[in-house]
């Protein structure tokens, strides 16, 4: 496979990278790992199967790390080099384990096992997965700094792209925890001051909307990205948090995308940012102390053409590049 390095042949791991155990993870590596979980989805599931479709997906990426012509690549946009391609320090752990109908042990399986890649020093990229996993996988991660003893959750960011704001509390039938409340629960385990959710459109609850005008949530709508212009409304509000934080945790729900380019999720978004403008985000992002990434609810089931699997495994291929690959 390594020498092929065909879409088609070869176990699907993460880019066709290999498959090590969490115990022999190697420092300032991106270490892909997926959570197939998706019981806490409202009306729409397919998002436990996100892990297989995005890895599947990102094989066609897979030249990255196994066909380094001698001259490298280069990045279109900007005309900057990619030298180091084929030496991509990516590796993919397969799978955690969930448990679907135990959800303070799903939760404890998730946070336990990125605190462990963050404490060994690796970038977790983390393919949902509903959204709900994101509460979880960002407790691990502020738990790995809290134990080292070099920084707590003030100084962690947290940075959601989405077309909505998973803001709910407690809900009549969902409770305090399900995909439409990762954000709330987010805001009330850091300062909320230093969560930034943009990509925001449509007509919500007000009680969420005072929520986050009460406690300072930092909020970049859609329409503000519509008419201020993408790249320098979210440079802005970025480099405000960055400055409060040294490292950022940054989730990208991909219905932040129109469903014309991502109709395979469970909340389809009738507004939203083209595949091209989320991609333009992720790069401008990677300048930021992005410490760790995850792309949550694509649901495969909905889309047959693969595109929205497609643009996610673009999205971390972005970031990875954009951090480590493109010569500044
Ligand atoms: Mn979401």
């Amino acid at each position: 496979m390594k020498s092929q390095g065909l879409y088609h042949a070869g176990i699907a791991t993460f880019m066709g990278s290999r498959q090590v155990p969490l115990e022999e993870l190697e420092p300032d590596t991106f270490v892909v790992a997926g959570v197939p979980y998706d019981y806490a989805s409202g009306s729409r599931p397919g998002a436990r199967w996100g892990p297989r479709a995005i890895r599947q997906s990102s094989l066609y990426f897979s030249r990255f790390l196994h066909v380094a012509p001698n001259q490298g690549f280069v990045d279109v946009a900007s005309g900057k080099g990619i030298p180091i391609a084929g030496n991509l320090p990516i590796v993919d752990l397969g799978d955690m384990d969930v448990y679907p109908m135990n959800l303070a042990q799903t939760m404890k399986s998730i946070s336990n096992f990125v605190k462990r890649m963050v404490e060994a020093n690796a970038t977790p990229i983390i393919l949902g997965g509903d959204h709900f996993v994101t509460y979880p996988c960002f407790q691990g991660y502020c738990e790995a700094f809290a134990r080292k003893g070099t920084r707590g959750p003030s100084r962690i960011g947290y940075v959601q792209l989405d077309s909505h704001f998973d803001m709910w509390d407690d809900r009549p039938v969902w409770g305090k925890y399900s995909h439409g409340s990762t954000a709330r629960r987010i805001a009330e385990y850091i300062d909320p001051r230093n969560v930034l959710i943009a990509g925001v459109s449509g007509i919500i609850d007000k009680e969420v909307w005072d929520f986050v005008q009460e406690n300072s949530v930092t909020v970049v709508t859609l329409n503000q990205i519509l008419t201020e212009g993408l790249l320098p409304v979210l440079q802005r509000a970025v480099t405000e948090l960055a400055a409060r934080v040294d490292s950022i945790y940054l989730s990208v729900d991909i219905d932040i995308v129109n469903a014309a380019f991502a109709p395979g999720t469970g909340a389809t978004s009738l507004e939203g940012l083209s595949s091209s403008q989320l991609l333009q985000a992720i790069a401008l992002l990677a300048e930021y102390p992005v410490g760790a990434l995850d792309v949550v609810e694509v649901a495969p089931n909905y889309d047959p053409s693969e595109r929205t699997q497609r643009l996610a495994a673009a999205t971390i291929v972005q970031y990875i590049l954009h951090k480590r690959a493109i010569v500044k």
